[in-house]
């Protein structure tokens, strides 16, 4: 199994969409592995967006994502990383489709409600910074069995 970072932003605390995201991720089958608030520092932040340090929108990102605490979540599954980027749409909130999260809750290029690691390395390097490893538990949920088949189980297995 695959682990993402997903980062639910200031905006979408503010306006009371919490619930609403967590409950998408967990009605898709995808499996919360950690989940905590976090005033997220501008140094961090820095790190996390050092690729966008040219743009002009930079300060201002840092300055609304350093505004309040952010839910920052580890969430497991089979290809979760392009699952979770599926689910959460293109960057530009007015431009993202129906039904993603931006899409849905979204209408802005900044206030874009979520955050989740672009590919595999990012991830691991998101997870690394954000999360230490007793923050990150191991537990097997009830209806694992009912969410994957047994090839997708078994192919698994045998990748360990
Ligand atoms: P994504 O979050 O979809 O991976 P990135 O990495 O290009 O997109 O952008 C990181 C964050 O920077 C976005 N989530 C958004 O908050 C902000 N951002 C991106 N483009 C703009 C823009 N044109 N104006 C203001 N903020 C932006």
């Amino acid at each position: 199994m695959q682990q993402t970072m997903v980062i639910i932003k200031p905006d979408a605390i503010n306006r009371c969409l919490v619930g609403e995201v967590v409950k998408r991720f967990e009605q898709k089958g995808l499996q919360i592995k950690a989940m905590k608030m976090q005033a997220l520092q501008p140094y961090a932040l820095k790190e996390h967006y050092a690729h966008h340090k040219d743009k002009g929108f930079y300060g201002e990102l840092i300055k609304y994502m350093s505004s309040i605490p952010s839910i920052l979540m580890v969430l497991e599954g089979k290809d979760a990383i392009s699952v979770v980027r599926k689910m959460v749409g293109s960057t530009q909130g007015r431009e993202a489709a129906p039904g993603t999260i931006r899409g849905d809750y979204s209408v802005s290029n900044q206030s874009n409600i979520i955050h989740a690691s672009e590919n595999e390395k990012v991830a691991k390097a998101e997870i690394a910074r954000l999360f230490k490893d007793e923050e990150i538990h191991d537990y097997k949920k009830m209806d694992f069995d009912w969410i994957y088949s047994r090839d997708e189980k078994y192919i698994e297995k045998a990748k360990r």
